[in-house]
């Protein structure tokens, strides 16, 4: 143990708050919170990347736990900071800044945690190590347990030189082991980071990633000279594509520069997958608005101009033109602003016409030379167009049937109309669903049990599902339409509760609750409305002394992780440990105390973090194409117990 100054205790007060609420920061302390931890480190080098200084990274993933990221860039600045008056780089280590890269100079374009990352992962590593290679010397800069610094400075408060490096070799070496203490888990995956990495190589082409694992000894290069065509391409490589190859976009307008591929596949529905700064804005805004805009013009006027539509009145609308397209906009902005509760949206109104001129500029030159791409691209709109007339009738005869099926549900209303207070619990089975009902609190909490397994989504046609009784209980119970009639603002409920029990089949109906909320409801998860519910996994009875006198207790554990934390404090004498297999075995007053009150509940907000996964996974494991399916079940299995 090193000893510490009293000023760097005073430093490492941000830290402290990290440990102390590190889902603040990472989201999570599962597995995808640890593989967080890789990200905002990698993030810096991509930064220094887009400034242009910075063009390989390594990753490699070390025998004994530790990872280790390094980059070819300037070298983090290790000169006397003008304002703490220790070196920058441990400025950058063990400050935890409320925002804004220091001042903003150091980036015209930047991502990530917004010069916080590397204080974050230092707080919540039991041992970090910076090399850095700058004019031609090596310095280093080490901390432990959660960013505590152990190397000495000299009496200028410098960091001395370790050794020398030639003048021409510049860049940055960040080295750390996550706390065991903080995480679930400290595995980091090899999958994972080259499912990254692969991502990375696509946004930025002719950025070199290397991957070294050193535990199994694989080594792999990624380097993408094709950038995004390339990426659509791979999202596409089990659907069948309407023309060969992807169209690719890209130009400058103002100080924003604009790519854009897309290609169009036979598969039902959009999507669209925004980056800005090579950050992936999941909810969208400005710059698909642009996107959508320029293209529903530029191809109504073209299928006026080939006679497609044959009524100078008669338009396409969007969603007819879009009906099958998987598009990529890329945008590097030098401001921007993101928005929404998950600041995952872009608010910028110069990215909507950059994004429009760009576009429609460049696409209409692309399509006046690659006229079978137009005609094929109008033919699909013109049947999208003709199959929506068909499907807008069948979804209007349900929606007209909804009050009556709104008698018919299951649903166990709640007395108050005020959605801002109410929620709703969907419930497997109607014995769960009774035990919910009479354990609730009636004036806020709806129940809607559902009958065994709801339809999949991904496998029936639109007229099928929209016949589905469980989910007419849902549309009817939410009050706020389907499909192009989804208004969120009629929503009755401010939280949709997904309740089932923990085992295969329990996983399995959420599975297709988010399958149908993903495709038909999609705002319901951006808007952060559907949570699962967490009910405990064990119950403890166990023995605490405080002197003479002995108590008995109970208490309730969410996880094999809290469990092992339990049964490592010596204070607590187990008694016994009941383990639960569903929700059926606690009675109404334990449902309530474990998995209802608001007060002592866990529940977990759904969130998508990456729009390409999203409908990547949810394509793999819920269409009817086995072979894709078959191999993802196999790779991920091994995972099936980590955090979603
Ligand atoms: C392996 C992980 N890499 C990094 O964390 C990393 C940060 C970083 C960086 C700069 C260059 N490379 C980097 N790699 C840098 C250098 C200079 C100006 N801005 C950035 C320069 O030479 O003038 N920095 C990220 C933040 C900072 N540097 C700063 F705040 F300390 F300036």
């Amino acid at each position: 143990m090193s000893e510490y100054t009293g000023k760097e205790i005073v430093i490492l007060e941000g830290l402290e708050a990290v440990r102390k609420r590190p889902g603040m920061y990472i989201g999570s302390t599962g597995s995808r919170g640890l593989h967080h931890l890789i990200w905002e480190i990698l993030d810096n080098s991509i930064d220094e990347h887009l400034a242009g200084f910075c063009n390989e990274i390594t990753i490699t993933l070390q025998k004994d736990g530790g990872i280790c990221i390094e980059d070819n860039g300037r070298g983090i600045p290790v000169d006397i900071h003008p304002a703490k008056k220790i070196p920058t780089v441990r400025v950058v280590f063990t400050i935890l800044h409320a925002g804004g890269k220091f001042g903003n100079t150091a980036y015209k374009v930047s991502g990530g945690l917004h010069g916080v990352g590397s204080s974050v992962v230092n707080a919540l590593s039991t041992h970090l190590t910076v090399e850095i290679k700058r004019d031609g010397l090596i310095y280093r800069d080490e901390y432990e347990n959660g960013g505590h610094p152990i190397t000495p400075l000299n009496n200028k408060k410098e960091l001395e030189p370790i050794g020398k490096c030639a003048n021409s070799s510049s860049g940055t070496k960040v080295t750390f082991y996550p706390d065991p203490e903080i995480f679930e888990t400290i595995n980091f995956k090899a999958e994972v980071i080259k499912k990254k990495l692969k991502e990375i190589a696509y946004l930025n082409k002719n950025l070199k990633l290397n991957f070294i694992n050193e535990v199994d000894g694989e080594k792999k290069e990624y380097l993408e000279e094709h950038g995004i065509q390339s990426f659509i391409k791979y999202i596409n490589r089990d659907s069948s594509v309407i023309h060969e190859e992807p169209i690719y976009i890209e130009g400058q307008s103002g100080d924003i520069e604009v790519e854009i591929a897309f290609q169009y596949t036979t598969n039902y529905g959009e999507q669209i997958n925004p980056y800005c700064n090579r950050i992936n804005v999941v909810d969208g805004g400005t710059l698909v608005t642009g996107f959508k805009t320029a293209l529903t013009r530029v191809m109504n006027q073209y299928a006026r101009e080939l006679g497609v539509l044959k009524d100078k009145d008669e338009n396409f609308d969007g969603k007819d033109i879009r009906n099958g397209i998987v598009a990529i906009i890329s945008i590097k902005h030098p401001d921007p602003q993101f928005e929404g509760q998950t600041k995952t949206k872009l608010g910028n109104t110069d990215a909507k016409t950059a994004v429009d001129d760009v576009f429609s500029t460049e696409v209409q030159r692309y399509l006046d030379k690659n006229v079978d791409v137009l005609k094929a691209i109008l033919d699909n709109s013109m049947k999208s167009y003709n199959a929506r007339k068909v499907s807008d009738k069948a979804r209007n005869a349900v929606l007209k049937q909804l009050n009556d099926v709104d008698t018919k549900s299951k649903l166990a209303a709640c007395t108050s109309k005020k959605a801002s207070e109410c929620e709703v619990y969907i419930v497997e089975g109607d014995s769960a669903g009774g035990t919910v009902k009479t354990a609730r609190n009636r004036k806020t909490q709806a129940v809607l049990p559902l009958r065994g397994k709801i339809l999949n989504v991904e496998k029936a046609t639109l007229e099928k599902i929209l016949m589905n009784n469980e989910i007419k209980s849902m549309i009817a119970a939410f009050g706020c339409g389907i499909g192009d009639d989804f208004d969120i603002s009629k929503l009755r409920y401010d939280k949709i509760i997904i309740l089932t029990d923990a085992d295969v089949d329990g996983a399995h109906i959420s599975t297709l609750l988010l399958t149908f909320f993903y495709r038909f409801m999609p705002e319901l998860i951006y808007s952060g409305k559907i949570y699962r519910g967490l009910p405990p996994l064990y119950k403890v009875d166990y023995e605490v002394s405080s002197g003479k006198s002995k108590k008995k207790k109970s208490e309730y554990i969410f996880n094999d992780f809290e469990l092992e934390k339990f049964r490592k404090n010596k204070d607590n004498k187990i008694i016994s440990i009941q383990r639960y297999k569903g929700l059926g075995e606690m009675d109404a007053e334990q449902l309530w105390e474990t998995t209802l009150n608001p007060e002592t509940r866990l529940l977990a907000q759904i969130s998508i973090s990456d729009s390409v996964d999203a409908d990547d996974v949810t394509t793999t494991l819920m269409s009817s194409n086995v072979p894709p399916r078959r191999q993802f079940i196999m790779e991920e299995a091994k995972y099936a117990n980590l955090d979603i």
